[in-house]
């Protein structure tokens, strides 16, 4: 019998790195090779080999530590006489880097030994503030969760550090879901479609549950006529559930005194009418929202999967939504921000034609970073856009209309656009959107500040 101290090993680099996952206890037995904790930096998640088989004697860091390579991790009881010592410096690298450093990265590691080796019981990491006690992380071979008490099995864990990462981004307790992987091994896949489903019953666990949908023969109250949805409705409505159930929708409603810009706007048509241009209504909000999203990039802005990072597009391509027979359409109007008011409105025209007309290309329909809804030419008051997926916000444009307005001494008739901005609050603000909508009000209500 020897007592041996496990070391971090050559991780690739000097910098301290997170414990964020302790997978055995003091007292558990553990083979050569079996995973004893992870760890994680800001660019990759790896997991820790015991470079010898034994019995854990006593821990020496908790989740939460910040270690470098060398610092001591836990205390082996060796059974091993003469079993490979392990040396500050070089020991187990080979176990930890394969050969190489690939295990350090941080997508999922395509290697037998971590199939063999996980099986946990709960999933996202906790604070451990007694290292030296029992851990709630502890490891167990997918042998011994065979044989555990069937609740104690139920938690046990069997996924790989990329697919812990993702559910600790998603908030999603490992312990829960159910693995499709080799042995039951959980993907990326089953974290995505347990949180899906999550997301379509959530209604489940208030006092008022979502109650699922019966088959109703509305034929017993007269008569009717079943008519099949067209290709684009039933595309749409899908992508328009997906928005509306997994992003937190808020609307912001203003309006925009465009007295002087409808002005102008006839004035440059009677000049325009030659060259057989019409200067919509939607060719100035194209315009303005261009100059608002490189103002605001936020809003020109995906969220990534993950839900960590933002990814900020350096294009501004504005989807236009188009009212056609056969159901909405998008087509995108590329690079906005470095077209004319003519161009634009020659653009949207001619999209929302091909539109009408189904021939628009997939590509046309692709990339949109920002979507302007107008039901101007229609008609209300305001309404609430679902923001258009993988976008962060939408403008909708409601009817102008004259209004009285105060103007310190009388009261004077302007053309009023009413605005109603629905963006997505994990990304947006409530003062941003409010800053966003004003500015798109100055914008249009003195067009001269786009040159600005
Ligand atoms: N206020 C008052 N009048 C308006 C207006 C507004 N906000 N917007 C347009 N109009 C007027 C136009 O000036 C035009 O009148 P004139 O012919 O006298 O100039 C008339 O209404 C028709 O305009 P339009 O709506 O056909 O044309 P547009 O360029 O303004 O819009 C398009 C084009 C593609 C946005 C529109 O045709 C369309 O399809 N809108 C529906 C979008 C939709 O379905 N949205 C809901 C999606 S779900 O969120």
């Amino acid at each position: 019998m020897a007592k041996e101290v496990v070391k971090v090993p050559d991780i690739g680099s000097t910098d301290p790195v997170d414990v964020i996952e302790i997978s055995v206890a003091r007292g558990d037995t553990v083979a050569r090779e079996d995973i004893i904790l992870i760890l994680e930096s800001d660019k990759a998640t790896v997991e820790v080999p015991s470079p010898l088989a034994g019995s854990v004697q006593q821990l020496l860091v908790a989740v939460g530590d910040r270690v470098r390579e060398g610092d001591p991790l836990l205390e082996l009881e060796t059974g091993e006489t003469g079993a490979r010592k392990q040396d500050s410096d070089s020991a187990n690298i080979d176990d930890v880097r394969g050969g190489d450093v690939a295990k350090l990265s941080s997508e999922e590691p395509d290697h037998a030994k971590t199939d063999e080796v996980i099986a946990r019981k709960t999933a996202p990491a906790a604070p451990n503030n007694n290292p030296t006690g029992d851990d709630p992380q502890k490891a167990v071979s997918p042998a011994a969760a065979a044989a555990m008490p069937d609740q104690q099995a139920a938690t046990a864990v069997y996924a790989g550090p990329a697919v812990r990462k993702l559910a600790r981004s998603l908030g999603v307790d490992l312990a829960a879901v159910k693995g499709t992987g080799l042995r039951g091994r959980i993907q990326h896949e089953d974290v995505h479609e347990w949180a899906r489903q999550r997301l379509q019953t959530a209604g489940t666990a208030t006092s008022f549950p979502a109650a699922s949908l019966p088959q109703i023969d509305f034929s017993k109250y007269g008569e009717i006529e079943s008519v099949e949805l067209s290709r684009i409705r039933k595309v749409s409505a899908a992508n328009l559930h997906r928005s509306w159930i997994t992003i937190p929708h808020v609307t912001q409603h203003d309006e925009a005194d465009i007295t002087d810009l409808e002005l102008f706007r006839k004035a440059e048509n009677r000049r325009l009418e030659a060259r057989d241009i019409k200067l919509t209504m939607l060719a100035f909000l194209v315009k303005v929202c261009a100059v608002a999203l490189r103002d605001f990039p936020d809003f020109n802005s995906s969220l990534d999967v993950d839900g960590e990072r933002l990814i900020l597009k350096k294009y501004i391509h504005i989807g236009i939504a188009v009212d056609t027979p056969g159901g909405l359409v998008v087509p995108v109007l590329q690079n906005a921000d470095r077209k004319s008011l003519t161009e634009i409105a020659a653009e949207a025209a001619d999209l929302a034609e091909r539109a009408r007309e189904r021939k628009l290309k997939p590509a046309e329909m692709q990339g949109g970073t920002f979507s302007i809804s107008s039901l101007g030419g229609i008609g209300g008051t305001a309404f609430t856009p679902v923001v258009n997926w993988p976008e962060v916000a939408i403008l909708g444009v409601s009817r102008a209309r004259t209004m009285p307005h105060w103007d310190g001494n009388n009261f004077v008739p302007r053309l009023m656009l009413p605005l109603s901005l629905s963006y997505d609050h994990r990304v947006i603000d409530g003062a941003a959107a409010a800053r966003f909508a004003s500015h798109l009000v100055t914008l249009l209500g003195d067009l001269r500040r786009v040159l600005v």
